[in-house]
C-alpha cells in the first residue's frame, strides 16, 4: 500500500475541509457527509471550529483509495492560523492549492503557492456547481500568476457556470453527478475543441520532462494516457508540472477524479529527496533504515496529550522506546494512533512515511525528532511566524489569574504561536499572538476548557521619567517632635541628568554635615523614590543625584528620618529640573509587495515613525525599515493586513528610549491619570 502526504491550503472559506469531508465520504472513510454550515464535519471538529464555522486546526485525516492511504491534512485558511499550515506542511510531500472557481486567484492562493515555493503542487478549483462559478477565468489568473507549470487535467464538462460535468483530459473521460451520483457519460460534443486545446497544452508541459517524449511531441504524435500520466508525475516533483483539478465537494463530482489524481502523480514519501537535520545533514527516508520520528504538532483533550508524528524513516512499533533528541528524554510509545478528526484508532505498527499520533509522551514538543538511542538526529524543525499582536488579559472575575496562567501554559504546548508576559511594571498579563482572531480564540478556550472568563485590553507602554536640567539646592527635611524621642535629618541635593540609565549617587560634603553613617540611608530613600516618578509616575532613568550639604541632630538622627528627608528633596527637586516622558522606540521591517509601498509609508507617517530605508527583497517585494514609538503600533498587526489584504508581515524590537514631544505627552498624563482613577 502507498502512502501519500498531503495538505490542503488555501483562503478561507474556499473548500478544503468540504473537500476532505468528501474524499472520507466517497472512500467509506465516513458514513455521512457532514457539511460545514452544520458543524458536523470531521475535521472541523473542536468546539471553536464549529461555532465560528471555520478551521483552526491542521487536522491530519487518513483516507484510504485504490489502495494507497492518503494522509490529507486540513488546514486553516485563515492568516492568524499561518502556524497549523506550517505544521501541515512540514510533513506532507505535496501541497493542494484550494481555490474556488468564484473567487479566483486571491491573496489566500497566493501566499499558500509561496508556502510550497519548493514543493511538488496540484491545485483544485473548488465549487464548479455554483451560479457565477468560472472554471477558465481561474484557470488562467492562475496560469497568468504563476506560470506555464500550471495545466488543465480536470476541467469542466460545459462552459459556464452550475457545472455537472467534468472531463479528465488524460482519459478523455467524462464524468455527471446526478442525485448525489457520478457515473461516466459520453463526452459533451460541444466540448471537442475544448478539450484538444487543454490536451494540447498539458501534452507541452508533459514532453519538457523527458527526451523521448519531447521528440515525439515535435513529431506531432498524441501521448498515450500512461506517457501522459508519467510525464504529469515527473514534471510535479521537478516543478514543471502543476495539474489543475475542479469539482463540487458537496455533490462529489470530481472528488474521485482527484482521489486517483493524488494517486497517481503525487510523490511517495521519500520521492521527493532526503529530510534534512538541522545543520543541513540528509537523512534518508529509508523504510528498512532506523525508527525516526518528526513531531508536527501536538494536541491536548481530554483524554491527555498526543503527539502527532510522521514516521522519516524505519518502522514504529507500540511499546518502543526512543529517545527525544532535543531533551534527551527516553521516551515510552506504549500505545500508537491513527487519528481520524476525534476518533482514533489504536494501531501496532505504523511505517516509514505514515502519519500517525502517540499519546502521553512526558518530554516531546511539537518539532522534536525521537530516534533510537544514541543516534543524534535533530530534523529541521518548523519555523514558526513571530507573534505580532500584543493584548493584556485579565479575569472578568477576581483570582481567575492562576487558571489564565496555567491554561495559556497547557495550551502553548498545543500552539507555538504564541507568548506569554507578565509585565511587572504595567501590571499586565501580555499575551502576544497572530491577530485579534488568535486571541480571541484563545479567550473562548479559556472559558470553555478552564472555566475562566477573560477581559481584554489594550497592552500598556512602559514609559520612562527624566530631567533635562541641573537643580541645585533642593532641601529636604524630616522633623517629628512627639513625646520623648523625635525625628531627624535634613539632606541640601543636587540633581542633574545622569550618563546611566541606573541612578548615580554622589556625596560632596564637607566637614560632616551630615555622618557618612548616613550617607547610604540617603542613597536608599533616593532609590526607594525613582520607580515613580513626578510627571506620570513611571521609572525615572538617567537621574546623578549629589549630597552636597544636610544636618543632623545627635540624639533624633536615624536611617530613617534621612530616608525620608532624601525622598522629600526628590518630590521638591525633580520637577523643577524640566522632567520629559521618554516613550519606547522599536525599529520596524515592514515586508511589502512593491504596489503598497505609498500605503505604507503614509501611515507610518501618521504613526509618528520615521523612515530609515526601502530595500527590495528577495521575494520581489519591498523592506521598509523604519523607527516607530512603539505605542503606536498596538493593532500594527491588524491595520497592516487590512492595508494589504494579507500581504503584508513586519518585525518590531525595541530599540531605545526616546522624549516624546509636548502634545503627546500631555495625552499620556491624562491618560495614564485615568487608568489610576479606574483602578482604585
Ligand atoms: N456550492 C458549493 N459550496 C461549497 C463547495 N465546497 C465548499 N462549499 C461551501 O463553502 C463554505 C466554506 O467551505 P469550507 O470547506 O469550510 O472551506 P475552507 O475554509 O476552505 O475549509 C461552506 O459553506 C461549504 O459548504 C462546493 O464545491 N460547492
Ligand atoms: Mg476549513
Amino acid at each position: 500500500m502507498g502512502i501519500r502526504n498531503l495538505c490542503l491550503l488555501g483562503h478561507g472559506g474556499e473548500g478544503k475541509t468540504s473537500l476532505v469531508e468528501s474524499m472520507l465520504f466517497v472512500t467509506g472513510g465516513t458514513d455521512r457527509l457532514g457539511k460545514v454550515t452544520d458543524g458536523n464535519t470531521v475535521s472541523d471538529y473542536d468546539p471553536e471550529e464549529i461555532r465560528r464555522k471555520i478551521s483552526i486546526a491542521a487536522t491530519p485525516l487518513p483516507v484510504e483509495f485504490g489502495g494507497h492511504k492518503l494522509n490529507v491534512i486540513d488546514a486553516p485558511g485563515y492568516f492568524d492560523f499561518a502556524g497549523e499550515v506550517l505544521e501541515g506542511l512540514r510533513v506532507a510531500d505535496t501541497g493542494v492549492i484550494v481555490t474556488s472557481a468564484k473567487s479566483g486567484v486571491g491573496v489566500g492562493a497566493e501566499k499558500a503557492w509561496k508556502f510550497c515555493k519548493d514543493k511538488p503542487k496540484m491545485v483544485y478549483v473548488s465549487k464548479v456547481d455554483e451560479e457565477n462559478a468560472n472554471f477558465s477565468g481561474t484557470y488562467n489568473a492562475l496560469r497568468d500568476q504563476f506560470g506555464v507549470s500550471v495545466c488543465p487535467v480536470v476541467i469542466p464538462g460545459s462552459s459556464g457556470d452550475k457545472v455537472n460535468t467534468l472531463i479528465n483530459i488524460v482519459t478523455g473521460k467524462a464524468y455527471a453527478v446526478s442525485g448525489g451520483k457520478v457515473s461516466e457519460v459520453p463526452v459533451p460534443a460541444d466540448m471537442a475543441d475544448t478539450v484538444r486545446e487543454h490536451l494540447a497544452t498539458l501534452s507541452e508541459n508533459v514532453a519538457e520532462t523527458d527526451e523521448a517524449l519531447m521528440d515525439k511531441f515535435f513529431a506531432e504524435e498524441p501521448f498515450t494516457p500512461e506517457e501522459l500520466r508519467k510525464g504529469i508525475r515527473a514534471g510535479m516533483l521537478t516543478g514543471s508540472v502543476t495539474p489543475v483539478f475542479c469539482g463540487c465537494a458537496t455533490n462529489g463530482l470530481g472528488t474521485e477524479l482527484l482521489l486517483q489524481g493524488i494517486c497517481d502523480y503525487a510523490p511517495a514519501p521519500g520521492e521527493t529527496g532526503d529530510e534534512q537535520t538541522d545543520d543541513g545533514k540528509p537523512v534518508k527516508q529509508d523504510p528498512a533504515g532506523p525508527p525516526v520520528l518528526f513531531v508536527f504538532k501536538t494536541l491536548i483533550d481530554q483524554y491527555g496529550k498526543f503527539s502527532f508524528f510522521k514516521v522519516v524513516s524505519g518502522s514504529v512499533t507500540s511499546d518502543m522506546t526512543l529517545t527525544n533528541s532535543r531533551s534527551g528524554a527516553s521516551e515510552k510509545l506504549a500505545h500508537l494512533f491513527v487519528v481520524k478528526g476525534k476518533k482514533n484508532t489504536e494501531v501496532k505498527e505504523l511505517k516509514c512515511g505514515d502519519i500517525g499520533a502517540v499519546s502521553k509522551l512526558t518530554d516531546t514538543k511539537t518539532g522534536d525528532t525521537l530516534h533510537p538511542a544514541g543516534a543524534q538526529i535533530a530534523l529541521k524543525g518548523i519555523n514558526f511566524p513571530e507573534p505580532c499582536y500584543a493584548l493584556a488579559f485579565a479575569p472578568k472575575t477576581k483570582g481567575g489569574e492562576e487558571k489564565i496562567a496555567t491554561g495559556l501554559s497547557r495550551m502553548s504546548e498545543e500552539d507555538l504561536t504564541f507568548t506569554v508576559r507578565n509585565d511587572a511594571e504595567t501590571k499586565q498579563f501580555v499575551v502576544t499572538g497572530q491577530g485579534d482572531i488568535h486571541l480571541d480564540v484563545l479567550c473562548q478556550r479559556l472559558k470553555g476548557r478552564y472555566g475562566v472568563e477573560v477581559e481584554t485590553e489594550g497592552a500598556r507602554v512602559a514609559y520612562r521619567e527624566k530631567i533635562r536640567k541641573k537643580v541645585t539646592g533642593i532641601e529636604g527635611k524630616h522633623k517629628k517632635q512627639s513625646g520623648g524621642h523625635g525625628q531627624f535629618g535634613r539632606v541640601i541635593m543636587e540633581f542633574e541628568p545622569g550618563d546611566t540609565e541606573d541612578l548615580v549617587f554622589e556625596e560632596k560634603i564637607f566637614g560632616g554635615s551630615v555622618p557618612k553613617n548616613f550617607h547610604p540611608a540617603v542613597e536608599k530613600g533616593l532609590r526607594d523614590s525613582i520607580p515613580h516618578g513626578v510627571l506620570a509616575g513611571y521609572p525615572v532613568v538617567f537621574l546623578k543625584a549629589t549630597l552636597v550639604d544636610g544636618s543632623y541632630h545627635d540624639v533624633d538622627s536615624s536611617e530613617m528620618a534621612f530616608k525620608l528627608a532624601a525622598r522629600l528633596a526628590y518630590k521638591a527637586g525633580l520637577p523643577l529640573g524640566n522632567p520629559v516622558l521618554l516613550e519606547p522606540v522599536g525599529s520596524l521591517k515592514v515586508f511589502i509587495p512593491d504596489s503598497y509601498m505609498g500605503d505604507i509609508i503614509g501611515d507610518l507617517n501618521k504613526r509618528r515613525g520615521r523612515v530609515m530605508g526601502m530595500n527590495p527583497d528577495a521575494d520581489g517585494g519591498q523592506i521598509v525599515e523604519a523607527e516607530v514609538p512603539i505605542a503606536e503600533m498596538n493593532t500594527y498587526a491588524i491595520d497592516l493586513r487590512s492595508m494589504t489584504q494579507g500581504r503584508g508581515s513586519f518585525s518590531l524590537k525595541f530599540e531605545r528610549y526616546e522624549e516624546t514631544p509636548a502634545n503627546v505627552q500631555q495625552k499620556i498624563i491624562e491618560e495614564t491619570k485615568r487608568i489610576e482613577e479606574d483602578e482604585e
